[in-house]
């Protein structure tokens, strides 16, 4: 199994020509064969994906847009363009689609160019309770240059709504601070956003409506998540989570003086030259988001993550707003023990072939590089086609090794090698697909 994967990856002149580097990439490919891969941004692409990449189209300077390039010789990139601009329309139901930010970050960054000026007031989930650092960081350009102003999550334990964004919260910060652009879509979100709800807000403002569908995008494809249109103004999101391409950004929309203000803001204002090559990547993998067995895939990431949500409750883990409804879920480690801090559960995790990231939980006191709790994220493991019963199974070997790890370092290393062996058959069950 290892091996497919390997002859997908490592082409042999790669071996031949460069013997370290080919060794490297190797191991990576075994690291993503054998181990379960839980990070909630990142997915396996397909073998067509990944071909598209490793193609000569990497050698081409294409600056511009189809039909009003910067360099001869682009005949075939303003097809493979037109293509991924198409199906990308087709996938989110809009009327323009700017496929050539190389990030979902590249892409706020345009976005920000496009819409804003220096200095404006723009609104987004406070930062440590989900939000991602292109929503207002100090150190990011969004937060350097623009002025950010921060809605909250519902922080009351005895309401319902515990851990949701807090929408009256949200409508009163928004109409008291006037902010240019509202910002919805978040990194550690696990519920349904609301579009309408905020669209509600910005008109009351006169505000711009942005979604960052980053880590929702090809459950919004799909239709497991409601979509951002027609409520949403812009769109920006990623194109390698569970959209499951190559690792890229677009940014969508319907507005044809918005739509040129992106794309001058894209290029020439962000980005020199596009890569093409991955922009076949994207055309290739919306081409497979387009299929219905994509949208079955879809579907079984939430039931997934939802047994997943089930069988960790039912070991005593604390789920963030009690569940999920998209791919992912925010676990906080506390209820399992005061001491327990993500940085360890990541640590003991990745030893045993399981592989996440620690996560602040709403609130956390601890600070962002130990946090309290960790992120799980269901788009990889439904790729290989796990499903409901070996989330149960993975939940039980999650809680094996953060068990142990809390015994102590003797009782961890024992247990990790046997989980290690048992993952290693599991992933053997369920191979990356080609
Ligand atoms: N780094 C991504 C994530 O893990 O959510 C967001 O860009």
């Amino acid at each position: 199994m290892a091996h497919d994967v390997l002859a997908q990856t490592v082409h042999s002149l790669l071996d031949h020509r460069d013997p370290q580097v080919a060794s490297l990439v190797r191991q990576e490919a075994r690291r993503q064969a054998e181990t379960l891969e839980l990070i909630a941004s990142e997915n396996h692409a397909s073998g067509a994906v990944m071909a598209a990449m490793g193609t000569c189209l990497t050698n081409k300077y294409a600056e511009g847009y189809p039909g009003a390039r910067y360099y001869g010789g682009c005949g075939f990139y303003d097809q493979i363009e037109e293509i991924a601009r198409h199906r990308a329309r087709q996938l989110f139901n809009c009327a323009f689609a700017n496929v050539q930010p190389h990030s979902g970050a590249t892409a706020n960054q345009a976005l920000f160019l496009a819409l804003l000026d220096p200095g404006d007031t723009f609104a987004s989930l406070v930062l440590a309770d989900g939000g991602h650092l292109t929503h207002g960081l100090k150190v990011n350009m969004s937060g350097k240059w623009f002025k950010p102003v921060h809605y909250p999550l519902v922080y009351d334990a005895s309401s319902p709504e515990f851990e949701r964004i807090d929408y009256d919260a949200m409508e009163k910060i928004c109409v008291r601070a006037k902010p240019k652009l509202i910002m919805c879509g978040y990194s550690a979100y696990p519920r349904v956003i609301d579009f309408a709800r905020f669209r509600r807000v910005a008109d009351r403002c006169g505000a711009i409506l942005h979604a960052d569908i980053a880590h929702i995008a090809g459950l919004v494809a799909t239709g497991v998540h409601p979509s951002p249109f027609p409520h949403c103004h812009v769109v920006t999101t990623t194109t390698h989570k569970t959209l499951r391409g190559p690792r890229g950004g677009m940014i969508l929309c319907n507005d044809e003086e918005m739509a040129r203000k992106i794309d001058r803001a894209v290029f020439p204002g962000v980005l020199g030259g596009p890569l093409m090559n991955t922009i076949a990547a994207k055309a290739v993998a919306f081409g497979e988001a387009l299929k219905p067995e994509f949208k079955e895939y879809s579907g079984r990431i939430v039931t997934n993550a939802r047994a997943l949500v089930g069988a960790l409750a039912e070991r005593g883990y604390r789920i963030t707003t009690g569940g999920t409804d998209t791919h992912l879920m925010l676990v906080d480690l506390r209820r399992k023990s005061e001491q327990l801090t993500g940085a360890d559960a990541e640590k003991w995790l990745e030893g045993a072939g399981i592989v996440c990231n620690k996560n602040g939980v709403p609130q956390d006191p601890r600070p962002p590089k130990l946090t309290s709790g960790v992120r799980l994220g269901t788009p990889a493991l439904t790729t290989r086609g796990m499903g409901e019963a070996e989330m149960g199974v993975v939940a039980g070997l999650i809680d094996r090794v953060v068990s142990a790890g809390l015994r102590g370092s003797h009782e961890l290393a024992i247990e990790s090698a046997g989980v290690v062996e048992q993952i290693r058959h599991l992933c053997h069950r369920f191979p990356l697909p080609a």
